[in-house]
């Protein structure tokens, strides 16, 4: 019998089996959000929420501080730390990595001195202090795939070859971050659906996704409420959840192994049910 060695991802105080997929719950705590409207901009309703989440199901919580919708514009550290710190601080005490969505190293920082155990990152580590901010740490990274900025991203995406062109950068990122000595079993990439892309370019890397996973690091996709899938069904952001759910089984079929989502407890069944008719499992 051939035994393949256990993938893991180390991510702070944890180490997770990538034996099934994950799910990791998004947290915005901003007034804006575009898929969430703002709901959760106070901490106790962000705290509260969160926990739920875990108890959907959620492998990894990502707290967000601030929106990057297309056309956001950026807010201050002081501002995405009033938002998220409270929120890591309260939610660290249950059983899951806590994910701090940021791009800015004084965030990064902060975060990880309050307990964060990954930071994910839409510029993939590009900011100046960003890569220094979280080598030192065990804190796992998810490296993202951005073209442009949130505020003018989807004015006109342009790209030759995008499954090439994210596909270089992300292993460009991958190896700025060993030549940091960050070690790869705490690396994700993620191509960042949505963030400098028509629908054209989403379909065509949501295709390609096996090619990325090829490359070794765990892939993270996020799809979930995004406005490709309102382009596909016609539908306002809170209509989306069919649509969401066919997109993250489409991207684990594909090779993901991490899926970004809102709505943790539709994708937890789906992924079950997707896994008992693959692993065959008569125990019924
Ligand atoms: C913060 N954020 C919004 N969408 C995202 C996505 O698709 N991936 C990651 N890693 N972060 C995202």
């Amino acid at each position: 019998m051939i035994s393949i060695p256990d993938r893991r991802l180390c991510v702070g105080r944890f180490a997770l089996a990538l034996d099934r997929p994950l799910i990791m719950g998004v947290l915005n705590v901003t007034s804006d959000s575009f898929s969430d409207g703002g709901r959760f901009l106070d901490a106790a309703q962000a705290i509260e929420h969160g926990r739920r989440m875990v108890e959907e199901g959620a492998d990894i919580l990502d707290i967000g501080g601030e929106s990057t919708r297309p056309g956001a514009a950026e807010s201050s550290v002081q501002e995405e730390a009033d938002r998220v710190l409270p929120v890591i601080e309260a939610l660290r005490t249950m059983d899951v990595p806590i994910s701090v969505d940021t791009r800015k190293p004084q965030l990064m920082y902060q975060a990880l001195a309050a307990g964060a155990d990954m930071i994910n990152d839409i510029e993939a580590l590009r900011a100046p202090g960003a890569m220094s901010a979280v080598a030192a740490s065990r804190c796992a990274l998810c490296l993202m795939h951005m073209q442009g900025d949130p505020k003018t991203m989807q004015q006109a995406p342009q790209y030759q070859d995008v499954l090439a062109e994210v596909r270089s950068f992300l292993r460009e990122r991958v190896s700025a971050c060993e030549t940091a000595g960050i070690a790869r079993d705490r690396l994700v990439v993620d191509p960042g659906f949505g963030f400098g892309k028509t629908l054209q370019h989403n379909l065509v890397l949501l295709r390609g996704l096996p090619q990325l996973s090829a490359d070794g690091i765990p892939v993270v996709a996020g799809l979930s409420r995004k406005s490709m899938l309102g382009r596909i069904t016609g539908r306002g952001v809170d209509e989306r959840l069919a649509g969401s759910i066919a997109a993250a089984m489409l991207a684990v079929d594909r090779g993901a192994s991490i899926v970004r989502v809102h709505d943790v407890a539709a994708t937890r069944d789906a992924l079950l049910v997707r896994e008992a008719v693959l692993n065959r499992d008569d125990r019924a």
